[in-house]
């Protein structure tokens, strides 16, 4: 049994290992990121069984990754490691606060090379829900269209879908993304954008008029990120807003969404029968404002650590950190 299968692109990230900024930093430390699989690291952490799937290079980056991402439990089975491709590597600048900048070397990467063709019904064998990025679109010709297939067939499967736009606007046109997100939209059941992205996708709008927009368009419940402010949950039948909580230092905020959408699909799929759940949602509020507190929580640590992933908690760190307890160390 699978709980979550998420397909996407992940990379070798170097960063400077001192304060300095790229261009001066002389020693870099190595480690793996990218959405999908930030959020498999998050959610296996939580105690989900979690299948990544992609495609890596024939090189000591690719093996790297996949051992990674093994070790911390995730299910690589359905990854190919392509002869004579190569894996994608990019570089984090952080500037504390602000948001860091990044440099992806990902043109042609094995990943970019995804499509429809190479869907396979192993992928989705077992699973119960689907996560996509708006990131793994973007890297190919046709990783569009081998997106959007795979959500159709996962529907098709019965399986729940959550969708995190993760615009980024290095990676193509704006024309592109509005047009490809706006596709992806009404096949999923959980939409997850921040307030920039409902900004970038229908215009200056309020939260209440972005929250009516989604629900025409097909998800049952989207939940619209507010940065330090919190997040929203949006139903048919109910809004629930949640704080976020104070951080007293910033490290590095890459990362953040993707540990606020680990630690509140956590609580969300341990709901039986989600679909019909959130079709007619009248009895879960409870349940999607702990999602939602979940995920600002998790967003909140995630930011304090250099790192996409290696600052989230296990199951058992964060119980103990709901239940307002030290956890023990020693
Ligand atoms: O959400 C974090 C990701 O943005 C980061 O890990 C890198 O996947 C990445 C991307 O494409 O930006």
């Amino acid at each position: 049994m699978v709980d979550v299968v998420t397909i996407g692109e992940s990379m070798i990230l170097f960063q400077p290992m001192t304060d300095s900024s790229i261009q001066y930093a002389p020693l870099f430390t190595k480690s793996i990121a990218g959405a999908e699989s930030n959020i498999a690291i998050g959610l296996t952490r939580l105690g989900k069984k979690v299948r990544w799937v992609s495609r890596v290079g024939d090189d000591a980056f690719g093996k790297y990754l996949l051992a990674t991402l093994a070790g911390e439990g995730v299910d690589v089975s359905q990854c190919k490691v392509l002869q004579n491709e190569s894996t994608a590597i990019y570089f984090k600048d952080i500037k504390g606060s602000q948001d860091p900048t990044v440099y992806y070397y990902r043109k042609g990467s094995a990943a970019s090379k995804f499509k429809r063709n190479d869907i396979q019904s192993g992928w989705f064998e077992g699973a119960h829900h689907l996560h996509v990025t708006g990131i793994t679109p973007a890297l190919g010709e046709n990783t569009a269209e081998m997106m959007i297939e795979a959500m159709e067939r996962a529907r098709e499967k019965g399986m729940t879908i959550s969708f995190d736009p993760n615009i980024r606007r290095k990676l193509w046109s704006e024309e592109q993304a509005r047009q490809t997100i706006l596709k992806m939209i009404p096949l999923c059941d959980i939409f997850l954008p921040g307030l920039d992205e409902c900004q970038f996708l229908f215009g200056e709008k309020t939260r209440d008029e972005y929250g009516d927009i989604l629900l025409n368009m097909g998800p049952s419940l989207t939940v619209i990120k507010l940065g330090e402010e919190g997040s929203m949950a949006i139903t048919k039948n109910f809004s629930v807003k949640k704080d976020g909580y104070s951080v007293e230092r910033v490290v590095d905020t890459v990362g953040a969404g993707d540990a606020f959408a680990s630690g509140c699909l956590s609580i969300l799929l341990d709901v039986p029968n989600l679909r019909e759940e959130l079709e007619d949602p009248v009895n879960i509020r409870d349940i999607v404002g702990d999602a939602i507190g979940r995920g600002n929580r998790l967003g909140a640590l995630a930011v304090q650590f250099k790192g996409d992933w290696e600052g989230l908690p296990t199951l058992q760190e964060l119980k103990a950190m709901e239940q307002g307890k030290e956890s023990v160390s020693r």
